[in-house]
Formats: C-alpha cells, structure tokens, sequence
C-alpha cells in the first residue's frame, strides 16, 4: 500500500511538473506573439500633424442643453477599417467668440453643417485668447452657438466679436453641434496653435487627416476645408 501511494505520489508530482513546463512554454509562445505585434504595431505619434493620433482631452462642453463632461476619444472608432462608412469623420474648429474672423466663419460652418452632418461630426473648442475686449465665458459660449441674445450692439466690449456685437447677431444659424470650453487653452496648446480660426479634419478613429495650417499655411498647396472634405468623406 505505501507502495503504491509512494508511486501514485511520484505520478502526481511528475503530472504537476509536466503541467509547469507546459504552462512556461504557452506563456512563452504568448509573450512571444505579444512581442512580434508590439513591434509590427505602426507606432503613431500623438499631435496635430497629418498622421498623427489627435490630442485627447476631457473638458466642459455644451450641446443646446446642459454642460457636462466630454471625452474626445469617446467619438473615435477605434476599430475604423478604413473604409466603412458608417463610422462617422470629425471636424474640430478652434475659436474665440471675441475673434471677428470666427465671427464671419460662424455662417460657412452653418453651411457646412447642413451638407456634411451625417457624415461627419462637428466639435467647436472656444479657446480665451488674452486680447484686449476678448473676454468670454459659459454664458457667451451658449449664446454664440444658439445665436440668442447676450450682450450688445454697441462697441462697448459686451458680447461676441470683440465686444462689438450682441451673440444674437452672429452670421449663419444656430450651431446644432458640441461646443467645447477651453478656459486654460490647454487643448489650444496641445493642437501647437496661436491663433484662430483653425480647422482640421480627423479620421473616424482619430487620426488627424487635414490640417488647416498645413495646406493654407505658407508653402501649403492651399486646399481648401470643403474640398478636403470632399477628397477624404467622399459625397455628402
Ligand atoms: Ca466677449
């Protein structure tokens, strides 16, 4: 009997070892696998450079209702084949509700935003330049999107457009997309810009496409946004 308990113990002991090696080899074979992808994984550079992931952020945004807390990340897919059209572009602009040229380009994004809105999906990030009369806030941001009444007519520093205008006032329509409050222009800084208007268009997954500055920048080829949309989305 101690016999065979002896041997059956040995059997176990040499089933467990077995067990071991085999566990140590498919982990081997598996770290093995995780390195080759590592290294065959394009490595993509985070900036505002064609070809780069897009800055990430969190930060306060509005959409027409409430403000509430708005991860970009969350509107890539990040399992974009390339191809489908079902996985929605994304255009992010840069402003100032206090920079006149955002003031006149608040109608083409009107335009636009008719043409391309189911295939592409806005985001307005309103940077606080420190500029004599530019002084925004929530309240202004709101008022600038929506196109309601905030501030005057006079050239009295209250309201949108350097303080010259009522927010009421603003060419095109009212904005039906996510506006983005950058108080710290810390997303402004991460995108390396120093002024605005700025535009750039990004893949489904995240991947900057088009950079305004590099096309209508000096040495540019001087593409225009809505012809970049047509070249990348395709038809609206
Ligand atoms: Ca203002």
């Amino acid at each position: 009997m101690a016999r065979r308990r002896a041997k059956s113990s040995d059997l176990t002991k040499n089933s467990e070892e077995t067990l071991l090696w085999a566990g140590l080899a498919t982990s081997g074979v598996v770290s093995l696998v995780v390195i080759a992808s590592l290294a065959l994984a394009p490595i993509v550079s985070i900036g505002p450079d064609e070809g780069n992931r897009a800055p990430d952020f969190v930060a306060d945004a509005y959409n027409g209702g409430a403000w509430y807390e708005f991860r970009m990340s969350d509107i890539w897919d990040w399992d974009w084949d390339g191809n489908s059209s079902e996985s929605k572009w994304i255009l992010i602009q840069f402003i100032d509700t206090d920079c006149p040229y955002c003031w006149e380009e608040g109608d083409e994004m009107s335009q636009y935003h008719s043409q391309w809105k189911d295939r592409v999906t806005f985001v307005t990030v309103n940077v606080h330049l420190n500029i004599p009369n530019h002084d925004s806030s929530k309240s202004e941001i709101e008022a600038f999107r929506d196109r309601t009444s905030f501030g005057t007519d006079d050239n009295d520093g209250d309201g949108c457009n350097s303080g010259r205008d009522n927010c009421l006032n603003r060419p095109g329509t009212p904005h039906q997309w996510t506006y983005v409050d950058d108080p710290s222009n810390s997303i402004f800084s991460q995108w390396e810009l120093s002024g605005t208007p700025f535009t750039a268009i990004l893949q489904p997954d995240g991947i900057v496409a088009w950079n305004k500055l590099k096309h209508q920048g000096q040495g540019g080829d001087g593409e225009e946004m809505s012809s970049a949309l047509q070249r990348l989305v395709g038809d609206s």
